[in-house]
């Protein structure tokens, strides 16, 4: 009785794993349909050894890259000039938000003067969630956006896929100051 029982769930298992596998190996076909001459000359090749080294190498530095952009590379804050009561400054869109920190002092209009010049799509819209703000940037010129942040607090900015983003860091007035 428990013998069967054994002999048939190891059976279950080799059938889910064949099935599994099988599953894997139909779908290889599928991946590479269109260069259907290549697939069988793909699979004998092997990789010569440098080339691994070089993968490798390469996953290493990308890992590296990775963690100096988390560790040492700080977004750079800038302080918004005030103008006539309009706090204002110049964010240049290239590859990200340039500052992507800025600070504002909090009841006062904010000016933000977004100078894109990044053609990739990815850029093309900027939004501000907490002001419902979703702003195009047309390439290669300075679009203005204004609000006031009532309230001191951190408010984020990103592009229209979120992939990329900025803040506005509101600051309590301090004493002395006059706006
Ligand atoms: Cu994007």
């Amino acid at each position: 009785m428990i013998t069967s029982s054994i002999i048939s769930s190891i059976a279950t298992v080799g059938l889910l794993l064949g099935v599994a596998s099988g599953g894997a190996t139909t779908q290889m076909p599928h991946k590479q349909m269109q260069p259907t001459e290549q697939t069988g000359e793909f699979h004998r090749i092997d990789q010569p050894l440098w080339l691994k080294g070089a993968v490798t190498a390469g996953g290493l530095g990308l890992i590296g890259l990775e963690l100096w952009w988390f560790l040492v590379s700080k977004p750079k804050s800038r302080k918004a000039t005030t103008e006539g009561g309009i706090q204002e400054v110049t964010v240049t869109v290239d590859g990200g938000y340039e500052p992507s920190q800025i600070v504002v002092q909090a009841g006062q209009p904010v000016r933000l003067n977004f100078d894109r010049k990044d053609p990739s799509s990815c850029l093309e819209e900027v939004r501000f969630p907490d002001f419902q703000i979703a702003q195009e940037l047309p390439l290669n010129q300075v679009t203005a956006i204004e609000f006031t942040p009532d309230q001191p607090g951190r408010y984020e900015f990103t592009c229209g896929m979120n992939m990329f983003r900025g803040v506005v860091e509101a600051q309590r007035h301090s004493f002395g100051q006059k706006a």
